[in-house]
């Protein structure tokens, strides 16, 4: 009956432990073989010895008790630390990703319009006819409708040829003022050197109460923008025609390959066409039920400015998934 408690403390794991409870409280145990004692003990005796010998188990089991949380403790202790990561160590095991280039020029696109406080929206890609052409000043045998190749499904939807819809969804559900950009995913049936079958846009439009914004508005955003985007070019504005906006305009760069002297890559020109825009035209108002505003709009594409920034002679080169590809943009 000695020493018992020091060899509870003495147990220096879960194991040794176990071990010493075996030898304490087990069937065979120290304390049954004292127990055990109980019937040789005179009548008289026999009270005060139980009790003496309760309470010794009793003391036991909370020394035993104190030290099995106290290793339990060290034992949790020991695994987390021996399983803890260390979240600030450098590796350079394997390759570092990239982003695609086209994700990569669409981030840029969006911030220069964050920073001016355009809110970013998206909408399906599934669209119907109402979002996608007839409120966008595009009716049925509209001839322009002929211009843009279109996937269409058995039941009348269609995917959408430009991220337009979304700008009629945001109009539809809420009131001017709007400032926002549509970036995203639109499908347009063609495939050459510089058309996929889908491809990325980013369109913007801003629309106010009464005149506030005009033509003027909008050339000094696309400028500053243009700046922004290609550096130091020269920038202008040339007259066009959209459905959704009159007056329209396309926009050119001075080359950024020849400095406007004339190259392969602006057919000798010296300019690169880079946007289409235009002030909001009053039909595409009507078909949201807008009155007394004004607003202009413009509309590009990521992987024509993707291609002109990286120098990328082939638009289908980005769709492909060669790793040879993307591996140049790390
Ligand atoms: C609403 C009203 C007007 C968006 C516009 C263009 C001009 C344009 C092309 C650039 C290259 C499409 O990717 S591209 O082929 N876009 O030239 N987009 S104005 O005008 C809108 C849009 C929505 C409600």
């Amino acid at each position: 009956m000695e020493n018992l408690e020091a060899k509870i403390d003495g147990a220096s794991s879960l194991e040794e432990l176990e071990k010493v409870r075996v030898e304490i409280f087990g069937k065979k145990g120290v304390l049954a073989a004292e127990f055990a004692k109980l019937k040789d003990v005179p009548g008289p005796e026999k009270k005060a010895f139980a009790e003496g010998l309760n309470k010794k188990k009793a003391a036991l089991q909370e020394r035993f008790d104190a030290r099995k949380r106290e290793l339990e403790a060290l034992e949790l202790e020991r695994k987390m630390r021996s399983e803890a990561l260390d979240m600030t160590l450098f590796s350079n095991l394997g390759e570092k990703g990239a982003l695609h280039p086209v994700r990569e020029t669409m981030d840029r696109i969006i911030d220069y319009f964050v920073a001016l406080n355009f809110a970013v929206e998206s909408g399906p890609m599934v669209e119907d006819d109402f979002h996608n052409f007839e409120a966008l000043n595009l009716p049925k045998h509209h001839p322009a409708r002929d211009m843009q190749d279109t996937f269409y499904f058995a039941d009348g939807t269609l995917l959408r040829t430009h991220t337009s819809p979304v700008q009629i969804r945001t109009m539809m559900r809420q009131k001017p003022p709007i400032r926002i950009i549509a970036p995203g995913a639109v499908f347009r049936r063609d495939y050459d050197l510089t058309h996929t079958p889908m491809f990325h846009q980013v369109e913007g439009l801003v629309v106010e109460e009464g005149e506030k914004v005009s033509f003027a508005s909008l050339k000094w955003i696309l400028t500053d923008f243009l700046h922004y985007m290609f550096g130091e070019v020269e920038v202008r504005f040339r007259p066009s025609f959209f459905p959704f906006t009159e007056p329209s305009a396309e926009v050119d760069i001075s080359c950024i390959f020849c400095g406007g002297e004339g190259c392969r890559v602006c057919s000798h020109t010296g300019w690169l066409e880079v946007l289409g825009c235009g002030v909001v035209d009053p039909n595409v108002f009507k078909a949201v039920g807008y009155e007394g505003v004004s607003g202009y709009a413009f509309g590009l594409g990521v992987e024509r400015f993707a291609m002109l920034l990286h120098r990328i002679p082939d638009l289908r080169s980005l769709f492909e998934g060669d790793i040879r590809l993307l591996e140049q943009f790390r």
